[in-house]
């Protein structure tokens, strides 16, 4: 197979948010039932807390991983989809002549308990670099604040004194665990993004425009977003998966995924293992990880003299940057598997010769970057602080190069079925099951042993999968907690669930009584949309 041979970038003509009328429009038959009772309750809710019709409905799903993790960051594309489970901001307008129109924004959620009642006034946002509050624990509020920022700073409106912001009521409605790894951030920053540029611009919005803003909005909570979550949630289509790429812009390519013999399933498994009661650690060390993976580029570069990188958010440069000045120097012709494979051997044979070892302290690294240990300290690590006395960027960078690859193989892997496997027996596809699971493995391997992003209940929840006959399981996100999603051939799903439940879930969670909380098979879903104001 051939690692370029993938289909066509994101259709143009489909680059809107689209405007739904109908629930059939974003969810599939089997989840109808479900969706159109969670929208009438909604509804009905929205009623009886503010006595007012909803204007417009947002919606943006949350998104797996297939693979290619921590690699985004690097601007190598990834693979994720979005999973049918969303978030929904309930939106209404009351223009200024309504006697309601008391200029304060209130924010509920249906579950009010845990996720109380915030009232803003629309005075509060007239300059929209007004401050996000985020201490150690963060209001839910502020990832609405986060989107609303962003909207008020790319739609270039500020709610000056002549056009303050509309009287809004806001009911949010999120289906996404969180702290899974199943980026409901991302997808309530992006649903609240949306709600509020529908509210003061025309609601047609680009889909890469929205991508866009969603990333820089999300900033503003102190995360260093890669941009893989956003991309997924918002350029998501029904049945594909996506190969979502950064450069020369961010693009997503879709790739059909169900059309195997026997089918080809995934199921999510949440460790349970809270990615955020990690907090203490949990930003920063991805915050790490973007540093080290940086300054590896950077080190490399010099080392290997291809002159400067494109700087990435003026950051520093990439190690995707590095890889294509190599093969260019190299005139080497890629696109096709052989010759990424040797392009990827030969730039981790010079990344192990550059970085003898997997430690260094911050003075060694700064000597490397040829620069102070200030300086270095002033240039990577004040927009997003960390806490560190040592960088591995041995282990970090190989892993960024060979996932990318990875990556690449899975995804043309994944492009080949529809065109090569419906004809195929049961038997026949299965080395096709375990070419793509052994993709997998290594991946999670890796994250577990090169980029130390995985964790012990991680690395148990894949071993029971695989045991029970998942073709290949793995981590899912950011890591070090969160959720594990498998590979599972159709008619092996009864019994990896049931594997899951008698040694994880039986085990270590024995109060949980609805397994199908945590466990549950995923279909690729439709990305953000706006339903037409009534
Ligand atoms: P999650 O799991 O949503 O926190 C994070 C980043 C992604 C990507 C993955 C690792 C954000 C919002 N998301 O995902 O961009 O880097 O980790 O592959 O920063
Ligand atoms: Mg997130």
């Amino acid at each position: 197979y051939h690692v370029g041979s993938s289909p066509p970038l994101f259709p143009p003509h489909e680059d809107l948010v689209p405007s739904v009328s109908s629930l059939a429009d974003i969810y599939s038959a089997s989840e109808l039932p479900h969706q159109s009772a969670r929208w009438a309750a909604l509804e009905a809710r929205f009623r009886a807390l503010y006595d007012r019709q909803i204007s417009f409905v947002t919606r943006t799903p949350g998104r797996v991983n297939l693979i290619g993790e921590h690699i985004d960051y690097s601007w190598f594309p990834v693979l994720p989809m979005a999973i049918p489970r969303d978030v929904l901001v309930a939106v209404a307008i009351i223009p200024a002549a309504d006697a309601a129109a008391d200029g304060r924004i209130i924010l509920s959620n249906v579950q009010a308990l845990k996720y109380p009642t915030r009232v803003f006034n629309t005075r509060d946002f007239t300059d929209p670099f007004f401050p996000i509050p985020t201490d150690k624990h963060i209001d839910w509020s502020a990832y609405f604040l986060a989107g609303l920022k962003g909207a008020l700073t790319f739609s270039r409106l500020c709610a000056t004194e002549a056009t303050p912001l509309p009287t809004m009521r806001i009911l949010v409605d999120g289906e996404l665990p969180t702290c899974a790894g199943l980026s409901a951030s991302s997808a309530f920053v992006c649903s609240s993004l949306l709600a509020v540029l529908a509210t003061i611009t025309a609601p047609v919005i680009e889909r890469s425009f929205l991508v866009n803003s969603a990333v820089i909005s999300e900033r503003a909570l102190g995360v260093n977003s890669g941009g893989m979550d956003q991309a997924a949630s918002v350029f998501a289509i029904r049945d594909h998966a996506l190969l979502v790429d950064f450069r020369p812009l961010v693009s997503a390519k879709p790739v059909r995924v169900l059309d195997t013999v026997p089918r080809l399933c995934f199921i999510l498994a949440n460790s349970l293992v809270s990615v955020s009661n990690r907090t203490e650690t949990g930003p920063d060390r991805y915050n790490i990880r973007f540093v080290e993976t940086t300054i590896a580029a950077e080190i490399l570069a010099r080392e290997y003299s291809v002159g400067r990188l494109e700087i990435r958010d003026g950051f520093g440069g990439t190690l995707r940057g590095f890889y294509d000045k190599i093969c260019e120097r190299q005139g080497w012709a890629m696109g096709d598997r052989e010759s990424e494979e040797r392009a990827v051997k030969d730039i981790v044979a010079r990344i192990r010769k550059t970085f003898s070892k997997d430690r260094y302290s911050l003075d060694e690294v700064a000597e490397m970057l040829g620069l102070s240990t200030e300086d270095m300290m002033r240039k990577y690590t004040t927009r997003f602080p960390i806490r560190a006395t040592h960088l591995n960027l041995r282990d970090r960078a190989q892993h960024v190069i060979e996932e990318s690859f990875r990556c690449k193989c899975f995804s043309s892997l994944l492009a080949s079925s529809t065109t090569n496997l419906r004809a195929l027996s049961a038997t026949e596809s299965t080395p096709y099951f375990d070419a793509l699971g052994e993709l997998m493995n290594a991946s999670q391997e890796s994250c577990s042993s090169m980029f130390a992003c995985s964790c012990p209940e991680i690395d148990n929840l894949c071993r029971i999968a695989q045991k029970y006959g998942a073709a290949g399981s793995r981590i899912t996100g950011t890591g070090w907690g969160g959720c594990i999603i498998s590979l599972v051939r159709a008619d092996r799903v009864d019994q990896v669930i049931d594997g899951l439940r008698k040694e994880y879930y039986s085990v270590q969670h024995p109060e949980i009584k609805d397994i199908s909380e945590v466990v549950f098979q995923i279909t690729p879903s439709n990305g953000s949309v706006l339903t037409k104001g009534t």
